[in-house]
């Protein structure tokens, strides 16, 4: 049979045909009577008929790349943060009107029933943000390539606040099934743990290749889901792994009468794809995360060679075919892993696989926190993956070995460049791996790539200047204007045509329109609906009214120390005082939004958003303050919350101490939807002020270098908190329990470790610079017409923060790789 002879219904895009096609899903695959069907069985239903218009586009897509013999990108993360896929794929489609009304034939509210819909949370935050975006950025740029990650069972946790506290309950996303991916059970990996490894000898086989025996193994079973190109026929493809046990059960046990354990051994091997680790900031340290990053990196290596030795009798290609890309440090073990399968399984000798290993790697580093970076004990990873270890040892003795050749012998330097910190107990360092192994490494903004140079990768910047680059951030515009804001959308559809889309830099025909009254109103309109929106999402779930015509200052994102939450509560405490100080003055109402998790073990964190949450109920229950300023704490901020949440923001808060942000992407999503940012010189924020002109920028604080200057010459907080009074009166009230009922030692630790610890992240430093910027904020808000036509020059200045623009730069500067073109 040829391809031709092969006969099935395509899928028609007409009202009657979707109608048709969703009865058909309701009944025979759901298999409910519509009488009965709920919602969420509604949206199964009109899920699978979405992802039956996807297919063929998928099937043409990857057919494409295979007859174009295309180089692939391969994408490792541990974290995808997808978020929502049912109106993406609609819009992707331009099936939005069509399936509303064929549902509404039915009586079903699609805007109801896309609701329902869980949010695919696997990730944490910004890295894993970034990878969603990249993935929609690849497919609609028709960049050949798959995403690799884990089929976490529980995703993010989700957020209840208690008491005014954060209670984490488990996010199981996958109860209801999930209609969009495609289980594929045949395709499947063996992944081994443990045991230990037997030199091999003999002819033909290459010197230092090993056998690796008596291990415990897991199966990698994979699942696909089509990520869909915008205005293309182009797809991409995410597949993740989920772990199955190798045996059903293991029969010995069981026929030892031992029912228990047998399961519970099958249990065991399944829980590596389990859960997703809650902390960005801090690594566990836990052997089954360990076993996590080896288990998908493993499989999806297994799974390239697999494809490429289809049409391959050797590996000389394999450079110019693949390309991978480590998404920070979390998928390091795909080196080691590549090395071995090439000299192991495959017989290559060492210099040829890691001349290949070279030229096929290239990683990205999110963050300089120094406790952030990766880090594993030679003892726990040579008893998990002990040929891993003797491949490490192997590289780093031949890479010191050339050091010493080329600079003569110095200790020193040596203990600074060893893949292996021998400072106490003797651990990998996962980033230098990364770093030896790959042809490129880049920072995430123009700021962080320089201070990645000067901090962490200092040496190696040194040794090789060649390989480290800058790729500025993006987001896609697909979803963060198209989906999440209608209003403003519609708006721009009007006026400068639908082509934003898909090439950003469209936006700057707005810039003139900044001068145009009939413009600014309608954008003001955009905005006001927005702010409608939000304001009834508030009032529905936390029971909480707040003012229309207020101020949306704006602050979601992760709650950590360097992102300055509690610089933003120090604002708030300070308005709040005014305000009490002078009921009649002239103050510019405001409702401050803050949304985000804390990582479960992180205290500090956690501390802060009870504060939040105090300060929000004392605040708002003042009838001598509450028409002047309001605070919301968003609960269980997600992918879904921040679609709503950041549309409707007048102001948005992005003020991490210099130097600490990598880049951010929220900044992005806020100035594309028309608000101000207030700002340090900090991440991608800098960029943003270049691009949009720093007349149309609040930025206040110390920069990079003032920061460390501070902390070189002796940093003194309790000098500020002499000195400023108001900054005095705003922390001695939250010390003396004005928030906490007079109980007095509820923030006695964030009183010290503002004042009398050290303020690590110098927010009393920065505190008189960001209060006199929230006037000046407040001055502009003060005339409507004048903040406009500022958000607008924002908007229009935006174009470069599309990830469309980023994921350009990385295939065409790192992955070498180029589109595929559909006939
Ligand atoms: C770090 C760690 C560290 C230990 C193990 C678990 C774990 C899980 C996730 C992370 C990610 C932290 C890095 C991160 O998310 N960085 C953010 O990346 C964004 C995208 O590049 C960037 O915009 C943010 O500024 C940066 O904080």
């Amino acid at each position: 049979m040829t391809i031709e002879d092969f006969k099935y219904d395509h899928p028609d895009r007409d009202v009657a045909a979707f109608k048709r096609a969703v009865a058909n899903k309701l009944i025979y695959a759901v298999g409910k009577d519509p009488v009965a069907a709920s919602q969420d069985d509604w949206l199964h239903a009109t899920a699978l008929a979405v992802r039956d218009q996807l297919v063929e586009r998928w099937m043409s897509t990857t057919r494409a790349q295979y007859a174009q013999r295309l180089k692939r990108t391969y994408y490792l993360s541990m974290e995808f943060l997808i978020g929502r896929t049912f109106t993406n794929a609609l819009l992707a489609l331009e099936l939005y009107d069509t399936v509303k009304h064929a549902l509404a034939d039915f009586g079903v509210d699609m805007e109801q029933v896309a609701e329902r819909e869980p949010d695919a949370a696997l990730g944490n935050g910004g890295l894993g943000r970034l990878a969603a975006c990249f993935l929609d950025s690849m497919a609609t740029l028709g960049v050949p390539g798959l995403g690799y990650g884990i089929r976490y069972e529980y995703g993010m946790f989700r957020q209840n606040i208690v008491d005014g506290q954060q209670v984490e309950t488990p996010d199981y996303w996958l109860t209801r099934g999930n209609p969009w991916e495609f289980a594929r059970p045949e395709v499947r990996f063996r992944v081994r743990f443990g045991g230990h490894v037997q030199k091999r000898e003999g002819k033909g086989v290459p010197y230092g290749a090993a056998r690796w025996v008596d291990t415990h193994d897991v199966l990698a079973v994979a699942y696909d889901t089509i990520i869909p190109g915008y205005g293309t026929q182009a797809t991409n493809t995410l597949r993740l792994w989920s772990a199955r046990a190798t045996e059903e059960i293991d029969l010995s046990a069981f026929n030892r009468g031992q029912y228990m354990d047998a399961v519970e051994s099958k249990n065991h091997s399944e829980n590596v794809s389990r859960v997703l680790y809650p902390d960005d900031s801090t690594p566990s340290g836990r052997e089954l995360r360990l076993h996590q990053e080896y288990f998908f990196v493993s499989a999806s290596v297994q799974d390239m060679l697999h494809r490429y030795l289809r049409n391959h009798d050797d590996f000389d290609a394999l450079p110019e075919q693949i390309s991978i890309h480590l998404n920070d440090t979390h998928p390091v073990l795909a080196v080691p892993e590549l090395m071995r399968l090439l000299i192991d399984e495959h017989d290559l000798p060492w210099d040829t696989a890691w001349g290949h290993t070279q030229k096929i790697f290239s990683y990205t580093n999110h963050t300089l926190m120094h406790e952030a970076l990766e880090t594993w004990p030679v003892e726990m990873f040579g008893r998990i993956l002990p040929r891993h270890l003797q491949i490490v040892f192997d590289l780093n003795a031949r890479f010191l070995a050339g050091i010493t050749q080329k600079h003569g012998h110095d200790a020193e330097l040596m203990r600074r460049l060893s893949l292996i910190d021998e400072n106490g107990e003797r651990r990998v360092r996962m980033a230098y791996v990364a770093v030896l192994a790959s042809h490129s490494i880049n920072g995430v903004s123009e700021l962080h790539s320089e201070l990645m140079k000067q901090s962490i990768f200092a040496d190696f910047a040194r040794l090789f200047p060649e390989r480290f680059n800058n790729k500025t951030n993006g987001v896609t515009p697909r979803r963060w204007l198209a989906q999440a804001n209608p209003p403003l959308a519609k708006l721009l559809d009007q006026r400068i045509g639908r082509g934003w889309r898909r090439d950003l830099d469209q936006l700057v025909a707005l810039r003139p329109m900044a001068q145009q009254p009939a413009f600014v109103r309608a954008f003001r309109h955009a905005k006001r609906e927005n702010k409608l929106r939000l304001c009834n999402w508030i009032e529905q779930h936390m029971g909480l009214t707040v003012d229309t015509d207020a101020m949306f200052d704006v602050q979601v994102k992760r709650i950590h120390e360097y992102k300055r939450q509690l610089l933003n509560v120090l604002h708030v405490v300070t308005r709040y005082l005014r305000i009490l100080d002078e009921p009649e003055g002239n103050h510019v109402p405001r409702v401050v939004v803050f949304a985000g998790k804390a990582a479960s073990a992180y205290q500090m964190a956690k501390l802060v958003i009870r504060l939040i949450n105090d300060v929000a109920a004392v605040i708002n229950n003042d009838d001598r303050a509450n028409k002047l300023l309001k605070v919301v704490f968003v609960p269980n901020y997600s992918v879904s919350l921040a679609e709503l949440i950041i549309p409707a923001a007048d102001l948005s808060e992005q003020i991490s101490t210099a130097g600490t942000e990598a880049s951010g992407t929220g900044n992005m999503k806020f100035a594309i939807n028309g608000a101000l940012t207030i700002g340090t010189l900090d991440g991608a924020n800098v960029e943003m002020r270049d691009a949009v002109g720093p007349e149309n920028f609040f930025i206040f604080g110390n920069t990079t270098e003032q920061v460390a200057d501070i902390r070189a010459s002796g940093y003194r907080p309790a000098d500020y908190y002499e000195a400023n009074l108001e900054l005095q009166r705003a922390l001695d009230a939250i010390r003396d329990g004005m928030f906490s009922h007079g109980e007095t030692a509820r923030y006695h630790a964030i009183f010290d470790a503002l004042v009398n610890w050290g303020d690590h992240y110098q927010l009393l430093a920065d505190y008189a610079s960001y209060i006199e910027t929230q006037e000046r904020v407040d001055a502009l808000y003060r005339d409507p017409d004048a903040w406009a036509r500022m958000a607008i020059l924002n908007v229009a200045g935006m174009g470069k923060f599309s990830s469309d623009r980023t994921i350009a730069e990385y295939a065409h500067d790192i992955w070498k790789t180029k589109p595929v073109s559909l006939g």
